[in-house]
């Protein structure tokens, strides 16, 4: 497929690493607060200065959990349309700019809040928890910023088509707008509670809020964020690693049939957050667990397609047997061994997943230190490292400087530290988190409780593993310096891959966008109408605010 041009324009791509940019400043703040909370939780060390455990919880899952993340996936994804689908309009490019700005004045003002000590919620922000105004005000425009970045995306794809009439759409502009899509439906849920709940109960307008009302707002959109974090490394997978190993993708087909059952199933599962909540009918936490095993589903095309690959290069090359393959990979090239580490996470952290739907353990693991040590696994892990190593290409095709061999050993050299981090943090969350270490609390001895006394030298080994981890941290951000500001200049590839099958074998149904869309909304009414309904009608009086910080 020819499609778009072979580098990404030095306008758009201004806007991409200003995105980028904002992301690994987080990186940097957040990895601190995360140092500091292992440190705390080691029970070895304490905050200076009245610093409450809670304000850096907030600062650390704020800035890692929805600004890093967001920011670095629509600036991805800005140079991937422009990348596949041709340069941005100035109008598009426009817009693109006046979500970014948004965005990060909404980051700002929500992280002063948060730092003052007035916004100490979590990143989950569950009521009746309640922070100042300002810290759901700054919210609101980040997302409404990330929507404009959005609808900036829909635009552009729909000058491809019109220029491209019965033309598949360039594979990583279909992701991106599938991506954008499965966001814009969820986001509607946080904006609901922070714009009809919080805000006014936190002005003090409404003296109650409902609590389960807000939480199930909260998870319609909380759990689909996590595939929005999730799709970006898929694309990177999919649609760009194969060439780094120079292969060729195995199916356009399956990688976009991937994407849209993520786009039908990720919304309507939000329950399997709340299995424990009272208030809702076990009978549709049933349904929205089922849905969640069916979400599985893309995941599990996607380790085949993987792995197929991989076997298909691999046996390209002269490997025989049934993991030949292995040895031809290119593992001293940190654009693959990154990404490639990160999907090697992502099997154990698929199967905690797993364990975290199914009814039964759920009630084991809910609220303990184990779904901690998952979501390190999946998205700071899996997603993150994937990031990193898209980075390590990605920055020097915007800057126009190519990264030295230097750079590359040390990337290399960071992501085993990750992974060595990871393993020691990780594993002492879901060992802890087995023995009911809580989650979302500092450090306590709980009375000398004997079950407390023996999670504590799990602790101490999540330190040790945090620890490593922000050395993780400052390589990464050495080797970002390096590559935005000091590397050699010259010319780096955005690499696309080519599909083994033939492309034009690729159904246009894939882009039935109301009927995909459809779909969607149907799941999500047969999930959500009925439990929802109940939620209200049968609602308790409602929760006065706590700041219990
Ligand atoms: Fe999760 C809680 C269930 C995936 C993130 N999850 C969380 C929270 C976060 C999070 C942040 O059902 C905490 C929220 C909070 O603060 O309360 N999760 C799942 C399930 C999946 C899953 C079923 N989660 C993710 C991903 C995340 C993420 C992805 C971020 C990016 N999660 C839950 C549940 C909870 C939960 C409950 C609530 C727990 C509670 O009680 O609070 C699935 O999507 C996972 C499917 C994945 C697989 C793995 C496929 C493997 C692949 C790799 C192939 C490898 C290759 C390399 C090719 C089945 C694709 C091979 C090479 C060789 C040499 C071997
Ligand atoms: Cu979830």
């Amino acid at each position: 497929m020819m499609n778009g041009t072979w580098k990404v324009d030095a306008r758009d791509g201004k806007l991409a690493m200003a995105h980028i940019y904002v992301a690994f400043v987080a990186l940097a703040l957040g990895g601190l607060a995360g140092l500091l909370q292992v440190l705390v939780r080691s029970g070895k060390f304490e905050l200076p200065a009245g610093i409450s455990y809670y304000t850096i919880l907030t600062t650390h899952g704020v800035l890692l959990g929805l600004v890093l993340t967001t920011f670095f996936i629509i600036g991805f994804q800005f140079s991937a349309i422009s990348r596949t689908a041709g340069t941005l309009s100035d109008r598009i490019r426009f817009w693109g700019w006046v979500g970014f700005w948004l965005m990060t004045i909404g980051t700002a003002i929500t992280a002063f809040y948060i730092l003052i000590g007035e916004a100490s919620v979590l990143y989950t922000f569950y009521a009746p928890l309640q922070a100042h105004a300002g810290f759901y005000i700054g919210l609101t425009l980040v997302v409404v910023g990330s929507w404009i970045s959005g609808f900036a995306t829909f635009a552009h794809y729909a000058k491809w088509k019109k220029a491209h009439p019965g033309q598949v759409s360039p594979l990583l502009t279909f992701m991106s707008v599938v991506n954008m899509i499965l966001w814009l439906i969820c986001s509607l849920g946080v904006a609901a509670t922070v714009l009809f709940q919080f805000i006014p109960w936190s002005l003090g307008y409404v003296d109650r809020i409902n609590v389960l009302v807000s939480r199930t707002l909260f998870w319609y959109f909380g759990h689909p964020l996590v595939y929005f974090w999730l799709l970006p490394a898929y694309m990177i997978w999919y649609a760009i690693i194969p060439k780094i190993i120079g292969g060729k993708m195995f199916s356009d087909s399956l990688a976009r049939m991937s994407f849209i059952l993520f786009l039908i199933f990720s919304i309507p599962v939000g329950f399997h957050h709340q299995l424990v909540e009272p208030g809702i009918d076990p009978a549709w936490k049933y349904l929205q667990v089922v849905l969640t095993f069916m979400v599985v589903i893309p995941s599990l095309m996607t380790a085949f397609s993987m792995f197929a690959t991989f076997e298909m290069y691999g046996r390209s090359k002269g490997a025989t047997g049934l993991f030949g393959w292995l040895r031809k990979l290119p593992w001293g090239d940190a654009r693959f061994f990154a990404p490639f580490i990160g999907m090697l996470f992502f099997i154990p952290a698929g199967a905690g997943g797993l364990v975290n739907a199914s009814y039964q353990l759920n009630q084991v693991v809910h609220n303990t230190t184990w779904v901690t040590g998952h979501f390190h696994l999946t998205l700071a892990t899996t997603v993150v490292l994937t990031f990193f190593g898209a980075a390590y290409w990605l920055i020097p095709h915007l800057t126009g400087r190519v990264m030295t061999k230097a750079m590359n050993r040390l990337a290399i050299i960071q992501t085993i530290v990750w992974s060595i981090g990871m393993i020691f943090m990780s594993g002492a969350m879901h060992f802890a988190g087995l023995l009911g270490a809580p989650r979302r609390s500092a450090f306590s001895t709980y009375g000398d409780a004997p079950q407390a006394l023996e999670w504590i030298p799990y602790q101490i080994a999540q330190a040790v593993g945090g620890t490593i981890l922000f050395i993780g941290i400052i390589l990464v951000l050495i080797i970002v310096t390096n590559l935005a500001f000091f590397a050699p200049k010259g010319e780096t590839e955005f690499p696309v891959a080519e599909v083994a099958e033939q492309a034009e074998r690729t159904p246009l149904v894939f882009e039935n966008w109301k009927l995909w869309i459809g779909i969607a909304v149907v799941l999500i009414l047969i999930a959500y109408t009925v439990p929802f309904i109940d939620m209200i009608q049968n609602a308790p009086p409602g929760s006065k605010g706590f700041k219990l910080w």
